[in-house]
């Protein structure tokens, strides 16, 4: 078992500049372990129904499939991820980054299908989220695939979470993604390989290339947050898509007819 959380260092890093990067945040040997409980969920052996979505509906030319595939709540249908490795050290090390009160918030799964060369819009998180008092927020985004910069790796604007959230506004008329206005001369692009983790600010802005490769671009993402703030959210019928009923999910479901 590696490392489960993080030195003073890695926490500075992620406090000002808004991401972290950790390699090896799953083991080698669990890379294909992860890859076939992915690749059940993109064949459709494991059968999402409205969970799966098209994250760039309106945004790319593809019919065959999504432009962005999305996939919310995998944990839901394989309640076994809850205890392997990458939600056990993820959550493990967003306490480390922001107290003993971080919890999941919810779980999802973004690939990018060869040769989609559908961008994910510059967006910061918390826009697409409800208004909390408590700001805390981190997401990790997991790569089961090395991840370029033309297969669509992240890219984020450093210290972007400490700056006011930037306006967003839909993406398409058809739904789906929110976009701000930003662009690459302002961001990194974090090329990783598969098993490397980074970590995000709820606040810090980021965007992806299209998948202009003939191979998948495969993510796993979990968000946590604090407890109490998960509790107001499900008051309030947030759930980021669990359930089919809230409404931002009547938003980004509606998959391009
Ligand atoms: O995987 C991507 O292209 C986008 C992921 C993203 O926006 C996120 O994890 O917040």
């Amino acid at each position: 078992m590696g490392s489960t959380t993080l030195n003073i260092e890695q926490i500075e890093f992620f406090n000002t500049n808004g991401y972290l990067v950790i390699e090896n945040l799953i083991s080698q040997d669990q890379i294909k372990t992860y890859r076939d409980i992915y690749n059940r969920f993109l064949n459709g052996e494991i059968e999402t129904g409205k969970n799966r979505v098209d994250l760039g509906v309106g945004l790319g030319k593809n019919t065959q499939v999504e432009n962005i595939t999305q996939i919310m709540w995998p944990c839901d249908f394989v309640p076994e991820l809850l205890d392997m490795e990458y939600h056990q050290r993820a959550l493990s090390m967003s306490k480390a980054l922001f107290g003993n009160d971080m919890e999941l918030d919810f779980d999802m799964l973004i690939n990018k299908a060869p040769g989609t060369n559908t961008p994910t819009p510059w967006h910061q998180d918390a826009a697409y989220w409800i208004t909390l008092p408590d700001k805390r927020a981190v997401s990790c985004w997991l790569a089961l695939d090395e991840a370029t910069i033309d297969n669509g790796c992240m890219w984020y604007v450093p210290k972007s979470h400490l700056q006011p959230l930037r306006v967003h506004r839909p993406m398409s008329v058809k739904g789906g993604a929110l976009v701000c206005d930003a662009d690459e001369e302002e961001g990194i692009p974090i090329q990783i390989k598969p098993g490397t983790g980074i970590f995000h600010h709820g606040a810090t802005l980021h965007y992806s290339r299209g998948n202009a490769t003939s191979s998948q671009r495969r993510a796993f993402i979990i968000n946590f947050r604090p407890k109490a703030m998960i509790d107001l959210e499900r008051q309030a019928g947030f759930d980021h898509g669990r359930t089919g009923s809230a409404a931002e999910r009547q938003v980004r479901n509606e998959h391009s007819k």
